[in-house]
Formats: structure tokens, C-alpha cells, sequence
């Protein structure tokens, strides 16, 4: 019996400073019966889908910082969209700023849960690759301070839910073969990934027409390479004057992408997807067991940055 699952995408429009939680679960909770009305059993909503994307500031005083962490999950703001999801039977996947305590330290990661349709959270995520800065650049037209609001999480884990091996990725994290590797030896037939990416990226404005490009393209690599399918979901627009890409999308193990968003607001959309297409890419082109080489890989986990000689020649290898 095929292994159908109707996963819907919740991207998000702007959320400005001003809003106020309930007013965005409230935002949360209609996209999730919209999904609900036409079938879906999981959506998935954006990275730190609670409050405006905040690393755009630098903020000194924890005072001002600590508002926009999340405690504990669920809590008071949160429980109306866990309350509905069990009352619908539906699967989520959030992202959110979690403040922690480890040992009497505070610890800040930039997280994702997923919840299955009894409201159950069932696996975590705490992001790899903070990309950004630590300090304050004034020269930038704003800042991307995810380097000094997080520390990044241990690896990448894959649950058993919604009848299949489920991963989960947060933004940076989906330009990165790594990601999807690791958690394609693990099995992962569907990964879901919540992202806010500014058009704008100061460090290289060259980019900034491609940005959508190389949303879609790393989505789309990520999951052909790895035979699973890849929702990639998006906060997108005008958000305390920074313009982000939608371009939320889901794709299949083909690299197909089957359904996207043409906003850049709230928007529900919605793909059947059917887990054992997987099989076909990872049986035979992508069959890691047959056709990897890992013996040929060790820098990969050795050495964490290019590495050339003083004359500018490969370290290693044959040019
Ligand atoms: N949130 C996040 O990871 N955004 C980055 C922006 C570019 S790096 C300054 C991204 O990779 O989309």
C-alpha cells in the first residue's frame, strides 16, 4: 500500500516588531485549518515563525533580547496551535528561538519541533549552521547577528512519523550538502526546512538577484541527491523594512518541485506526497550501499576549510 502523506506548506508574510504572539498563532492556527480543509495531515511553518526575525538587530541588554526565546514548548502562546492540531489530527513542524538552561548556563538555539497528530512533539532540532555574524557591523544595511543569538545544535537526527523517516533543517542549514547527506544515511524520506532569507545579503550583493536561484537550487540538489523529498518553507516579505524571498516549495526525489507559493504572504499550499517514490532513486542512481566511496571523503570530516599551499596550489591531490 502506498505511503501517501498531504503535506502542506504555512508560509508566512511579515511579522513585524510590533506583533504580538497570540496574534501570530492566531496566523498559524488559520493557515492550519486551511491545510486541514483540504486534506492535509502535516504543515510545515517557517523558522522562528513566533517573532519578527530579530538577528536583523543588535541587542544588548538581555532585557530586551530574552523576549523573543520561547522557555518551554508548549506554552501559554503556543497552546492554542497545539490544541488545534489535536483537534484536527494534524502534524506541524514550527521553528522558534529557544532559550534553555544547561548546568546553570543559559543556551540559545535557533529550533525546530515536530508534532505529530495526537499533538505530540516528537523530534526536535536545534540548527548546524549559523551563518551571519557576532559583532555589530554598522556598516550593513542591517545586521544578521545569528552567530552571537545561537549556539549551534549537535547533528542531524530523522524520526519515525507520519509513516515514514522524517528530517528537519533550518535555513542556512538547506545550502549545505552535508545536511542532506547526513541525514540521507539516516534513511530521511521527507525533510522540512523553515527559512528567512533577506534578498539582500551585504556581504555579497552580487547575490542578491539569485537569491531565490539558489533557494531552489540547493532544495532541489538536496533532494535529488538523497532520493527524499524536501518542503522548504518560508517568512517572507517586508519585514521591519527587509524584503525576504517566498519561494516556499515543495520537491520531489526527482528534484521535481510538485507545488510552490506565489506570494510573499500568508499563503497555504498543498502536495500529496507518496514516501515510496524514494525507492526508486535510492535503490538505484543514489543507492549509497552500492556506489558511495567514503574512503575517498575524509576531508570532509577532517578539515573544515580550504586548505591551499603559500603558491595558491591544491594542499592534496591533483589540480
Ligand atoms: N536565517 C538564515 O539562515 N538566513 C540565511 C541568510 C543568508 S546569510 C546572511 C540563509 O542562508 O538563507
Amino acid at each position: 500500500m502506498p505511503r501517501y502523506v498531504n503535506v502542506a506548506m504555512g508560509q508566512l508574510g511579515p511579522i513585524q516588531r510590533s506583533d504580538s504572539r497570540a496574534q501570530v498563532v492566531g496566523r498559524l492556527c488559520d493557515l492550519m485549518r486551511q491545510a486541514h480543509a483540504v486534506g492535509a495531515h502535516l504543515i510545515v511553518f517557517p523558522e522562528l515563525a513566533l517573532t519578527t526575525f530579530f538577528p536583523r538587530w543588535y541587542i544588548e541588554d538581555e532585557a530586551e533580547l530574552n523576549p523573543y526565546y520561547e522557555l518551554e514548548m508548549p506554552n501559554a502562546a503556543t497552546m492554542p496551535l497545539f490544541n488545534l492540531a489535536r483537534e484536527l489530527g494534524m502534524g506541524f513542524y514550527l521553528g522558534y528561538a529557544e532559550l534553555t538552561n544547561e548546568g546553570g548556563v543559559d543556551v540559545r538555539y535557533n529550533t525546530a519541533i515536530l508534532v505529530d497528530r495526537s499533538g505530540a512533539i516528537v523530534g526536535k532540532y536545534r540548527k548546524v549552521h549559523l551563518p551571519g555574524h557576532r559583532e555589530h557591523e554598522p556598516w550593513r544595511r542591517f545586521q544578521h547577528l545569528e552567530k552571537r543569538y545561537f549556539t549551534p545544535g549537535p547533528g542531524f537526527g530523522v524520526t519515525q512519523a507520519f509513516g515514514g523517516i522524517v528530517g528537519m533543517a533550518l535555513c542556512n542549514d538547506r545550502r549545505w550538502a552535508e545536511t542532506y547527506r547526513v541525514m540521507g544515511l539516516q534513511g530521511a524520506e521527507l525533510v522540512l526546512i523553515g527559512y528567512n532569507t533577506p534578498v539582500h545579503n551585504a556581504p555579497a550583493p552580487q547575490h542578491d538577484d539569485l537569491s531565490l536561484f539558489h533557494n531552489a537550487l540547493s532544495m532541489q540538489a538536496g533532494a535529488y541527491q538523497n532520493g527524499c523529498w524536501v518542503v522548504g518553507v518560508a517568512k517572507a516579505g517586508l519585514e521591519e523594512g527587509v524584503d525576504s524571498i517566498g519561494g516556499s516549495c515543495i520537491i520531489a526525489p526527482s528534484g521535481e518541485v510538485v507545488a510552490r507559493c506565489h506570494t510573499k504572504d500568508d499563503e497555504m499550499a498543498i502536495a500529496r506526497i507518496d514516501l515510496d517514490f524514494c525507492a526508486v532513486y535510492k535503490r538505484t542512481t543514489f543507492n549509497f550501499d552500492l556506489h558511495r566511496q567514503p574512503h575517498a571523503y575524509g576531508l570532509i570530516v577532517e578539515r573544515k576549510g580550504e586548505t591551499l599551499m603559500a603558491d595558491g596550489s591544491p594542499l592534496t591531490g591533483q589540480a
